[in-house]
């Protein structure tokens, strides 16, 4: 059954039906672009919260059953729905969250890949043969699934996000409960039609939408909910991982970021500007691992600096649906506030600004939450700019005299997500590669963006340390069991 797009008010899926909750409350979704109504979505109660953890605990056990070909078949259709949905999942995405629509039809397209190598992952190998000290023995592991997973995830991919913790969940024999962050919970909903489309068995994938307080909590709280896997910020992420270890249940967080590109003296640096701007800016900087530390070797600071500043005055500012608009609107007003928060903090701690620094007003931002691409330089690593993620389009530009104070400064943050170099020398590569305290460290390339078979995850306070995504989700997907048979 598709979601009544009429009344454009979306449902819960719990237990293969899509129900309204008994609440009777539901929340608007906003377009960032203009504050147009996107749609309605459920503010769901606790109960039934727990009524789709029961489903799930339920279906779970005829799930793990199938063969791991037989579970992948159904994330194969899944990515045949949702390519043949991609355009409409992309434009519901842009308009309820505010990225640019090529942004969204590439993440969706991500999506679409993410299902099909997970799907294929149910035909390889779950389990090695350890040789027993005895001969007459076979000794071998077998991964096998946790149970029911709870996934909690954020506005700022929400078709990626959901499904690179949805599909390992699956195909390793998990049932799901997801809770969507609310702000794009009908994008997510549009996701989940997919897997109802491709005949997912009732109960297996069950969506509630409501409150991080009310739902997450429940999700986090329930005693059958065996696995927790959270993308968000540290503050709740935090809070998230407390609960589960209360309960011993096995938990996963992947936040914030503050990630440095490094300029070094011999880089390339029109690569590095290109980079730089499309690490920064792309999805208004709301990605964990967008660019918002430029670290800049004195040698080319100027030169540097003056080409950055010229590509910015390029970026067209405006509604993600509209062709020519380069960067969106911030995806909601509290976080537009948040951003022009820590511009004020950058001016008064004594950085200089560059270039931005002011909510865009007039007719074509009228009613939406647009903020300048905003360039602050003569930052020092104290800064709060420097320090905190502020995840909109605001750059700290630091100038540093040597790589060894480059790789210094990078480091000099609470967060290690993914960190960027440029540069042509390979003993400045193989030292950064050393001393980088980041999960994704990358070369003459920015820092945002990671193959979806490799894994992804950081270092320090931006992760409780797993891995997600590829082979990697394994770790957290399964457990293992040791086996000994004479
Ligand atoms: P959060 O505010 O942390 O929200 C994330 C999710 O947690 C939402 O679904 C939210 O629900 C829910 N939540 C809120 N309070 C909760 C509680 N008490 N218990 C359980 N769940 C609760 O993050 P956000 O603003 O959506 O996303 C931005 C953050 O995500 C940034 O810090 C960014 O760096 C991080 N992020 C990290 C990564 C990786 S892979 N490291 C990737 C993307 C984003 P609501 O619907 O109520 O908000």
């Amino acid at each position: 059954m598709t979601i009544e797009t009429k009344t454009k008010t979306y449902l819960n899926f719990l237990n293969g039906q899509w129900a309204a909750s008994s609440s009777g409350e539901v929340q608007a979704s906003l377009n960032p672009a203009n504050s147009d109504v996107v749609g309605y979505v459920q503010m769901s109660t606790k109960e039934e919260l727990d009524q789709a953890v029961s489903a799930a605990k339920s279906a779970q056990i005829a799930w793990r059953k199938l063969s791991g070909n037989e579970r992948g078949n159904y994330l194969h259709k899944a990515a045949n729905v949702l390519e043949r949905k991609a355009d409409e999942i992309a434009e519901c995405m842009t308009r309820e969250m505010g990225k640019t629509l090529p942004e969204a039809k590439g993440e969706t397209a991500r999506g679409v890949a993410i299902l099909r190598y997970y799907a294929g992952e149910g035909m390889r190998k779950a389990g090695d043969v350890i040789p027993s000290t005895d001969r007459k023995a076979l000794m071998f592991t077998s991964r096998v699934p946790l149970g029911v997973v709870g996934v909690i995830t954020p506005w700022n991919f929400p078709v990626a996000i959901p499904i690179w913790k949805i599909a390992p969940a699956l195909i390793y024999g998990n049932s799901v409960v997801i809770k969507p962050a609310q702000e794009t919970a009908i994008t997510c909903a549009k996701v989940i039609e997919c897997f109802e489309e491709a005949g997912i068995p009732a109960g297996v994938l069950n969506l509630v939408t409501g409150s991080g307080s009310v739902i997450g909590q429940a999700l986090t709280d329930n005693p059958d909910v065996n696995a927790i896997t959270f993308t968000g910020s540290n503050e709740v992420g935090k809070r998230i991982g407390q609960g589960a270890l209360a309960r011993g249940a096995k938990y996963q967080l992947e936040m914030g970021g503050k990630n440095p590109v490094i300029v070094a003296a011999d880089a390339d640096l029109e690569l590095a500007v290109e980079g730089t701007i499309s690490g920064a800016f792309k999805s208004t900087g709301q990605k964990c691992t967008a660019t918002s530390r430029v670290i800049v070797e004195s040698k080319v600071y100027e030169t540097f600096k003056e080409k950055l500043v010229a590509k910015v005055k390029e970026i067209t500012v405006g509604d993600g649906l509209k062709e020519g608009i380069w960067m969106g609107p911030c995806a909601n007003e509290s976080q537009l506030k948040t951003v022009l928060s820590y511009i004020e903090k950058g001016n008064q701690e004594g950085a200089a600004l560059l270039i931005g620094g002011k909510q865009l007003t007039g007719d074509a931002y009228e009613k939406g939450f647009f903020v300048e691409p905003t360039i602050f330089e003569n930052v020092t690593s104290e800064m709060t700019i420097a320090q905190e993620e502020i995840f909109g389009p605001v750059i700290a530009l630091i100038q540093v005299d040597t790589l060894l104070d480059a790789i210094e400064v990078a480091n000099d943050v609470k967060f290690g997500l993914s960190a960027s170099i440029y540069t042509s020398n390979i003993q400045s590569m193989l030292s950064f590669v050393e001393e980088m305290e980041a999960g994704l460290v990358r070369i003459n390339a920015e820092s945002a963006g990671v193959e979806l078979q490799a894994p992804f995850g950081g270092m320090k306070q931006s992760s409780s340390h797993s891995r997600e995504q590829g082979e990697a989700a394994k770790e957290f997907f399964t457990a293992i069991k040791t086996v000994f048979i004479k």
